[in-house]
């Protein structure tokens, strides 16, 4: 059976409501690759800028109310700078988001952070994740987000099993730390910057430490971490199916993770991860997902690109919320393959711009956000502002 137009319009509305996506403070600032840096003028270069940057992009989307943030970048000074950024919350409106440990810039890092053969080294790098856990806490901010960039690059050059010995016994000491409301979410990435070994490299590594860190630990799935051939939406509904799910870091790829803007090569791929979501929520399955983008545009203008992947994802999320999964229900038990393959591409190619539309003028919202930051001025404003700060960058901060 056909859902109604009202349905559709009904169950539009409530995706769009209840979506939320958290914007990077490193988004913001000046990147680039490891071949140079692209310095733009309106580039935010303090945490006040990152914060302003992010309550525009949320007047505009209405959809992002959390700013992730960094903690070396954004938090040089730990814990002492937390009564700065809850200032810088009631200024702009926007609560700060997921903490992100830095355990790879620093040299002592070179061979490793939390898995470095030197406990001395292991153990500053744990202090560094309590006191991002003690940050959290203080920001009223539920999750911790690790990612670390430890591996190796030669055969034989590391014990990989005693690296995962210590790695378990980190997570479970960060974990005991955590308040009650907070979570440790495990990011997981095949290689880069190590070429051998990864330290948590899939999934299934990411879900075991999870596990072994305690049950306010879960896993992060970055859609640029995976091996080109990989089945993400498996992944997904393996993970919702063990109650492993914490949240997603978005972004696009085409070789690695190359963190371009969502949707801009592989638009199907996030929504069919959309879908099993979707498919799991109707199921009633337990889960709280942090969504979260994680791009750092160095061509691009950076308030617009974030402005378009904003809308991009409510696009296919949207998308996604509106498959007939009655249908498909019936059409999946009759093994009916053609039908039930048009009906799940028919919704990925409809057009739901007129519902996106719809519900930002019922929501008081700019009906076409890019087209209202042009408009706006603001970028132009703010290059003004900053241009003349922003000359040399070593970093995303
Ligand atoms: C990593 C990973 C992390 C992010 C850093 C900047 O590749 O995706 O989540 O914090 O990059
Ligand atoms: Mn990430
Ligand atoms: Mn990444």
């Amino acid at each position: 059976m056909k859902l109604s137009d009202s349905t559709l319009q009904e169950r539009a509305f409530k995706a769009l409501d209840g979506f939320k996506i958290e914007i990077p403070s490193w988004g913001f600032a000046n990147t680039g690759t490891r071949f140079g840096k692209f310095v733009q003028a309106a580039a935010a270069t303090t945490i006040e800028e990152k914060f302003a940057d992010a309550a525009e992009v949320n007047k505009l989307t209405g959809a992002t109310p959390t700013l992730a943030l960094h903690v070396l970048w954004d938090l040089p000074d730990g814990v002492k700078d937390v009564p700065e950024v809850r200032a810088l919350e009631r200024k702009f409106g926007v609560k700060s988001g997921s903490i992100n440990p830095n355990l790879f810039q620093d040299q002592e890092y070179k061979f490793g952070s939390l898995c470095n053969p030197s406990a001395e080294i292991r153990e500053r790098a744990l202090e560094h994740m309590l006191d991002s856990i003690e940050i959290g806490k203080a920001l009223g901010s539920r999750d911790v987000s690790l990612w670390m960039a430890d591996g190796s690059n030669y055969p034989g050059t590391q014990s990989m099993r005693r690296r995962v010995e210590w790695l378990e016994e980190a997570l479970r000491t960060s974990h005991e730390r955590l308040g009650p409301n907070q979570r440790l979410l495990v990011e997981y990435k095949p290689f880069e910057p190590a070429f051998y070994h990864t330290d948590i490299a899939d999934w299934g590594m990411a879900s075991h430490f999870a596990r072994a860190a305690g049950p306010q630990a879960c896993v992060l799935v970055d859609t640029g971490h995976h091996y080109s051939a990989q089945n993400i939406e498996q992944v997904v509904a393996w993970l919702l199916h063990t109650n492993m799910l914490g949240g997603f870091h978005f972004n696009d790829r085409r070789y690695a993770d190359d963190d371009l803007t969502l949707g801009s090569i592989d638009p199907y791929q996030i929504f069919r991860i959309f879908h099993e979501i979707h498919v799991a929520a109707d199921d009633g399955l337990a889960m709280e997902i942090a969504y979260m983008i994680d791009q750092s545009h160095n061509l691009k203008g950076k308030i617009e690109a974030m402005v378009q992947t904003v809308v991009t994802a409510q696009e296919l999320y949207l998308k996604a919320a509106l498959v007939n999964r009655e249908r498909l229900a019936e059409l999946q038990k009759n093994c009916e393959l053609v039908a039930a393959e048009e009906l799940f591409r028919g919704a990925f190619w409809s057009d739901v711009r007129p519902r996106t539309r719809a519900w930002r003028e019922a929501r008081g919202l700019a009906a076409d956000p890019l087209e209202a930051l042009r408009a706006s001025g603001y970028v132009e404003k703010i290059g003004r502002e900053r241009g003349s700060r922003s000359s040399a960058v070593s970093s995303y901060a």
